[in-house]
Order: C-alpha cells, then structure tokens, then sequence
C-alpha cells in the first residue's frame, strides 16, 4: 500500500491555480451557462492540462492539498471533516479493500478554482481544465440494469453535449451481481446493451478508457463517473486482444465501447481494466496466477504500444505506475501481490474485492501511469 501522495505535492504547472482555489457550496447554484462560460475564460492556457492522481492514507488528506477535483473512497472510509471547503467531487464506491482495513482515498488534483454543480442526475466538479462527474441512479426506478444503463449513458451524453470539457478521457463503471443471469441475460451484457443504446453514436470515432466491475454487495446503484478534458486524449489499442468495441456476439448482443487506454494531453497514460483474455477469448480459466501472468503481458504490450504512439512515453510498467487491482476471491490477494513485486518491486496496487465482466475472469488491473 502506498500513502505518499507522490504526484499530488510536485509542481504544478499553474502555480497560481492553488492559491486561487475556491469551491463553490452549493451544487445546486450552479445553471448550464454559468457551466459553460467560465471554464472556456479559464482555460487559455496553451499548456496540456495536468491530470495529478495520487494515492493517500484514509484518515490524513495532506494539509498542503487544498485543491481537489475529485476524491474518491474505497469501501465506505469516512470523508475527513478537515477542510470541508477545499474539496472536490466526492464519490464512494462500495468495494472492500483487501489487505488493509481502508483503502487509500484516490485524489485527482485540481489545477485551478474548482466550482461544483449538478446537471439533471449529473455531479460535477471542474477546475477550467477537467471535468469530474458523475451519476448514481436506481435500478429500481429505472426497470432494471438494462434501462438503468441506457438512463445514465444518456445522462453522459446529454452532458457531455452541453460541456465544454469534451473529450472524456477515462470512465468507471461500477455494477451490482455483474455475473447474475444466463447468456445474454447475464446483468453485465444487459448493462452493455443500455450503455450502447444511451449512447448511440456518441463517442464512436474514439472510445475513453474504461473499467466497467462488480461489487460483491447490492446496492442497486449503478454508478458511472467520468474524467473528461477540453483536449481529446489518444485511444490505444492492444496488439494482443480484439478491440472490445468489435468483440464477436458471443459476448453479448452490444459490443463494450472502450478503449484499451487513453493517452491524455499531458502523456499521463489512462489504461483500463486489464485481464486475461487474448484475441477476445478468456485465458487461464481457473488459474488466477497464470491470469495475472497473462494480464501483466497485456499491460506490458499496451503501455509498449502507447510508447510506440507517442515517443517519450515509458515502454513498461514502472514505479510511476499506480495500479488498481480487483479481485474475485480476496485469498488471492497475496499470492497476487507477491507475483506482482516479482514482476517489479515497487509498484504501488490499491486491492479491492470485486466481481469481473466474465464469470470465468478472476483479476483485472487498472492503471495510471503518471508523465
Ligand atoms: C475486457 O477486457 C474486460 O465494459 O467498459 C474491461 C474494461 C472490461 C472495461 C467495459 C470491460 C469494460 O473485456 C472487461
């Protein structure tokens, strides 16, 4: 576990954004013109806009970062009482983290005033270079995952539409008894045809980065939250595996629109949920050590692939990459975690117990590769 926050306290490139920082309180002050007018004025800077995530310790949120875009909790941790006014965008997603009693708080850090809003059923956050936001909705008003799906991918669209910041850059999605239900009946296909009917032809030229997993209890919450920027991100793609977006039918009647990473403005790497499966069939059924073998040497070819797109970038996993990894069985964690500093020693992994897309897929990692 790592709790240094590296990559929150360097420098950032708009040294005066800090001091500037305001956060507005109440969400619901903010109109769509108010949305839109101010953060085109902020964002004349020529310089790529800085994506700073860092890792820290639940209870100490450093003191020195007072401008937070979006923080986001693992597992129901409290939010820290201390500077209630410097925070962002608050999410708490319901996984348990594995091998610690609290997970680090994710803090995507702010690179200028941030103002909070809400748009219809959409939270945001921005600072005049990202967007954070997100919509949490019911499944039990929207008649289940599949029209719940569709409701919150229209929610993205008709913001997205609307905002100037956009390019989305990386997604989450976040899904109740992902594996329930037969063939295409299965809830995470189902959740699949919603997102693509929500989504219709938005996105298409280029899909974000995405992770899309289960949680191991019910909340009957689908949640989906996005960073977006005013910059297109580059889509990378894996040598090793189909594009999800032209998987063959067997995996459900809609393809999953993502890509396998995103390459943001600044060079930060976005790569989403990583797991064993070459060409588009699972591999290693039943093995989760030779899963992860396997979903490593996916990482591998993808960041080498990003490096070949945009020279300068780091060809392969390195301590600067900052890896999420969710698991199906937690007493796999540690055969996992010692594999995992075979493969590099110092790489900093947040566990988190949760269900994969495929019932037969036991590990998926995610990752940030900061520049
Ligand atoms: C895969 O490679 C594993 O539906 O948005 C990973 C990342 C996966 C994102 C999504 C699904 C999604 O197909 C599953």
């Amino acid at each position: 576990m790592d709790g240094s926050g590296e990559g929150i306290g360097r420098e950032v490139y708009h040294p005066d954004a800090l001091k500037k920082t305001k956060v507005s309180g109440s969400p619901a002050d903010q109109t769509m013109s108010q949305r839109v007018s101010d953060p085109l004025k902020q964002a004349a800077s020529a310089a790529a806009a800085r994506v700073a995530v860092g890792y820290y310790p639940a209870a100490s949120l450093p003191e020195s970062t007072d401008s937070i875009l979006a923080e986001i909790r693992f597992g129901g941790s409290p939010h820290a009482a201390s500077h209630p006014a410097s925070r962002g965008l608050r999410i708490d997603v319901a996984l348990r983290p594995i091998g610690t009693a609290s997970a680090p708080v994710e803090v995507w850090q702010a690179q200028g005033p941030v103002t909070l809003g809400q748009d219809g059923s959409v939270r945001f956050a921005h600072d005049g270079q990202h967007v954070f936001a997100v919509v949490e909705a019911d499944e039990r008003q929207h008649g289940g995952i599949l029209g719940t799906a569709e409701f919150v991918y229209c929610e993205v669209r008709r913001f997205q539409q609307s905002s100037p910041y956009r390019h989305i850059l990386r997604m989450w999605n976040y899904v109740d008894a992902v594996n329930e239900g037969a063939g295409d009946m299965e809830r995470y296909r189902q959740f699949c045809v919603g997102r693509a009917r929500g989504l219709g032809d938005f996105l298409s030229e280029s899909y974000p980065a995405a992770s899309a997993v289960g949680r191991q209890q019910l909340t009957h919450s689908l949640q989906v939250y996005w960073l977006a920027g005013h910059v297109a991100g580059v889509a990378v793609e894996n040598p090793r595996q189909v594009s999800a977006y032209r998987y063959p039918h067997i995996y459900g009647p809609a393809s999953p629109g993502f890509s396998r990473a995103t390459i943001a403005p600044d060079d930060t790497l976005l790569i989403s949920g990583t797991a064993s499966i070459l060409g588009h069939a699972s591999h290693h059924i039943g093995d989760a050590a030779a899963q992860l073998d396997e979903t490593l040497r996916n990482l591998e070819a993808l960041i080498g692939q990003a490096a070949k797109q945009r020279p300068g970038l780091r060809s392969s996993l390195s301590s600067g990459t900052r890896l999420k990894v969710y698991v199906r069985d937690t007493e796999q964690m540690e055969m996992i975690d010692r594999r995992l500093k075979a493969h590099l020693p110092d790489l900093a992994t947040t566990y988190l117990a949760a269900d994969i897309c495929r019932k037969e897929l036991l590990l998926e990692i995610e990752c940030a590769q900061l520049a």
